[in-house]
């Protein structure tokens, strides 16, 4: 049941984003944070570097998270009924740490067209402006997409560093949000992030992204799984929810679909980045 009022319609088609948007309790987000630290601890390394895509295939409360019918009907509302889950990312950011976001449209890289595609950003932890929560350069959806430098830079947690030159950032909106809400944003809406100088973890689960089912992938291949109704195009090959937390089999499957990503990251470019 599509979910957006027509003022957060209205929101999301003039400036390319609409927040906040409540998914889940507070104290779901703690047993969700509690599942990621747990992988963390248990599989040193499990969730870093490429290895922060599609922590929903091993762990059953992210599944659930990218599979959570509120988000969902409000998805629906702006992409329709037939939606696929074309992949997820954890942004990470801890304290006393250099990660940060350059200024960037996601549709130059992710290859998915057409734009019949939104991004879901979930708090897992409050995000703020102490904390280094996303900014939107509200309206940059409506123009083409931009030059972007391709930077490389130590801490930027894009895999390319891509980088908009000249964003007025004291104009940029912060997507302040508490821990189980969410903001959607648009393909082209350019945003980025700033570091935590908080003392605690910022930590924001994005499916990146729910896609329609008549969008394809043109710069590689996608595993999807189907989120809600059903898919006539068939594009994408259909991939598996988790079995269990610390199942061996997803483990070894995610890094099966983590190296086929890499071909989506890295098309066009000389040289792998950060991740
Ligand atoms: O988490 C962040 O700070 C940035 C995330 C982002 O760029 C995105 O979700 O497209």
């Amino acid at each position: 049941m599509p979910y957006l009022s027509s003022n957060q319609l209205k929101q999301y088609e003039d400036e390319g984003f609409v927040f906040p948007i409540k998914s889940f309790s507070k104290e779901k987000a703690k047993e969700i944070r509690n599942e990621i630290e747990l992988i963390e601890n248990k599989m040193p390394g499990e969730l870093d570097k490429s290895g922060r895509y599609n922590a929903h295939l091993i762990s059953p409360l992210l599944d659930e998270v990218t599979h959570n019918p509120k988000i969902l009907d409000a998805v629906e509302s702006l992409i329709g009924k037939n939606i696929l889950v074309c992949g997820t990312t954890l942004f990470i950011k801890n304290p006393n740490e250099k990660g940060f976001v350059s200024y960037h449209q996601d549709a130059k890289y992710i290859g998915l067209e057409p734009y019949n595609w939104v991004t879901a950003w979930v708090a897992i932890t409050d995000s703020n402006e102490q904390n280094g929560c996303m900014r939107m350069w509200s309206g940059s959806h409506k123009d083409n997409l931009k030059n972007h430098d391709q930077k490389f830079n130590e801490g930027n947690l894009l895999t390319r560093g891509q980088t908009i030159k000249n964003v007025p950032k004291e104009k940029t909106t912060p997507l302040v949000l508490s821990a189980g809400q969410m903001s959607l944003h648009h393909p082209t809406v350019v945003h980025g992030s700033d570091l935590n100088k908080s003392n605690d973890r910022r930590i924001g689960f994005v499916i990146q992204s729910y896609i329609g089912t008549n969008v394809k992938q043109i710069l590689g291949k996608n595993g999807v799984q189907i989120a809600r109704g059903k898919d006539n195009f068939n594009f994408h090959e259909k991939i598996r929810r988790p079995k269990s937390l610390l199942n061996k089999n997803d483990i070894r499957f995610k890094k099966q679909e983590n190296d086929n990503l890499q071909e989506v990251f890295y098309k066009g470019s000389s040289r792998k980045g950060n991740y």
